[in-house]
């Protein structure tokens, strides 16, 4: 089939893959499925055309945003999307340097310069590589994922595209900054730290910040070979004043020096080593791969997800300028701990639950409804962006420690005090059978009205149901979003299949269990019996040959 030239323009037939619906976040497969011909430009094609109607102009008004996390064939796709950009007639894109921008970023950039959407380039903390992950999202005009009714616009527009729109043109030199045109298109590369960077000096106190790292204080901050490196690098060691070396691994990498820039325990290890012992420095945190995932360590100490956002949310008013007028609301994804409901309460505010996915909290933050958001999968973030944000985690914290001038341990331990402590762990099992994993999902569904009143980890189950949810701002629906067990002595088990593998299906059981013992428990203890208990409904070793996960967080 040959392409059809006009005005520089050409039509190059095609035809549908399959599987291509946005998960949880964006299209992610495997890097090689996104190299094959046409795969990538199906999917830009169809992403114009869905959201054509809402550009001024046929995009001649608009500008779109791209970039992405550094990983293999970061490069060639940027080029691919400039030149499809340009076939489709956007007035203006902004590119990061390199084609590096990270998640957070590309939402401060959309936000700060009024741009039509954006698109990102990232699978996030999957590793990269011509073996491993690729993927690509789309961030609408506030600069957020877009929301389920666009994501289905451009799912439908993937199976029944007969053509995409390019031109030809060289390379743009992705190294230079400054403005190129391509076809009627200006192209003009950015500083992928300035938009971000400024975002983040009208939200904290920088001085502050300096004087805690002036007066001794020392951190380290695992940039795990991707995004971040820059960004890290400029703020904390830059404009901190932090030593250098503060920064570890802060060379933005295509294949992340071989490992998944996954911030948790198993994936940090090093950073996590480099924390333990008596020498070890004041603060320790990493994010992800495409930098809106972060991880907090205190000496000897992790800090969960849930724990984190609840103690974000009680500090902020007290600890960081951009907060000093106290929080609208909070909201968090139903598998995420309670711990910040509690804050919610005590604050006089509302706490609102949400789907998994950073999309569903993009209404709420508009709306003026919550100021700050979290989830188990080690995000945060608040109303600055419209994305979970790595390294404002990690501000938020520092700003905790260098006001309270307490440890990482005892701000958490002072918390569990005030508030009590929900033990919580999150169970992967990962590289199940896709198959045998959805029917579980669909036999635990049809049998969850005689699950109530069975007994299950040492209690009763109190109810079961599938959890579903009306956003309270334009009423748009979302149904079966995991399954809750919730039992009469307080605890629960939530369980889901993840929406971002590339690969089978991973399972995800989130256990929870609140106690006002101020923390004293051992979390082992605390949580074992609803562990096994849950492994034991759900037959797993009888299904999967094991019952032992892949990853607990
Ligand atoms: C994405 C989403 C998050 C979600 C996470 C895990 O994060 O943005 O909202 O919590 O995936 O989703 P799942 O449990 O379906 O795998 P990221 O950092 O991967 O973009």
């Amino acid at each position: 089939m040959t392409p059809i030239r006009e005005g520089g323009v050409q039509t190059v037939p095609t035809q549908p893959f399959e599987g291509q619906r946005p998960g949880t976040s964006g299209l992610r497969k495997k890097t090689r499925v996104f190299m094959q011909p046409g795969y990538l430009e199906n999917f830009v094609q169809s992403v114009f055309d869905a959201v054509r109607t809402d550009a001024a102009d046929g995009f001649g008004a608009e500008t779109l945003v791209v970039g992405g996390d550094g990983r293999y064939y970061n490069r060639e796709a940027v080029q691919t999307i400039i030149r499809m950009a340009a076939a489709n007639g956007f007035g203006r894109l902004l590119v990061g340097r390199g084609g590096i921008l990270s998640t957070p970023a590309v939402s401060a950039v959309i936000r700060r310069r009024g741009a039509f959407g954006g698109l990102v380039l990232s699978a996030s903390h999957n590793p990269g590589g011509i073996d491993e992950d690729f993927g690509i999202k789309y961030n609408t005009r506030n600069g957020g994922p877009a929301p389920e009714s666009v994501t289905e616009r451009i799912y439908a527009g993937t199976q029944s595209i007969e053509r995409y729109l390019t031109v030809e043109h060289p390379d743009v030199d992705l190294e230079r900054l400054g403005s190129v045109r391509v076809g009627g298109t200006e192209v003009a590369v950015i500083d992928p730290l300035e938009d971000y960077t400024a975002v983040m000096e009208g939200l904290f106190d920088f001085e502050r910040l300096r004087a805690y790292f002036a007066s001794g204080h020392r951190m380290l901050f695992d940039a795990m070979s991707a995004v971040t490196g820059p960004y890290a690098t400029q703020i904390i060691e830059g404009r901190l004043g932090a030593p250098a070396g503060t920064v570890l691994n802060g060379t933005p990498l295509p294949d992340f020096g071989g490992h998944h820039p996954d911030p948790n325990l198993v994936h940090a290890a090093e950073l996590v080593s480099r924390m333990s012992g008596k020498d070890a420095p004041d603060f320790g945190a990493a994010c992800d791969g495409d930098g809106d995932r972060n991880l907090i360590l205190g000496r000897d100490f992790f800090v969960s997800p849930g724990d984190s956002l609840a103690v974000i949310a009680e500090h902020a008013k007290d600890c960081i300028p951009g907060y000093r007028e106290g929080l609208a609301g909070v909201a968090r994804s139903m598998p995420t701990s309670t711990a910040v409901d509690r804050v919610a309460d005590a604050l006089g505010i509302k706490c609102y639950e949400t789907p998994t996915g950073w999309k569903f909290f993009g209404n709420l933050l508009d709306a003026g409804l919550a100021t700050m958001c979290g989830e188990e999968s080690f995000g945060t973030g608040s109303n600055h962006v419209r994305e979970k944000d790595g390294l404002w985690a990690v501000l938020c914290w520092l700003s905790i420690l260098a006001v309270t001038g307490k440890s990482v341990e005892e701000v958490v331990r002072e918390h569990w005090r005030k508030f009590g402590r929900s033990y919580y762990q999150r169970h992967d099992y990962e590289g199940l059978d896709a198959a045998a994993a959805a029917e579980m999902m669909t036999e635990l569904s049809g049998s969850l009205s005689n699950l109530t009143g069975q007994p299950l980890a040492g209690s009763r189950v109190e109810r079961a149901d599938e959890f579903g949810y009306t956003d309270p701002v334009d009423g748009s629906t979302t149904s079966r979003q995991g399954v809750r067990i919730f039992l009469e002595d307080g605890s629960r088990a939530v369980l889901r299949l993840s929406g971002t593998g590339t690969a089978g299906a991973t399972l995800r059981i989130y256990i929870e269990r609140y106690r006002d013992d101020a923390g004293a428990s051992d979390i082992e203890e605390a949580l074992g019996s609803l562990k096994q208990g849950v492994r034991e409904l759900l037959r797993l070793r009888e299904r999967f040959g094991t019952d032992e996960p892949t990853v607990v967080t």
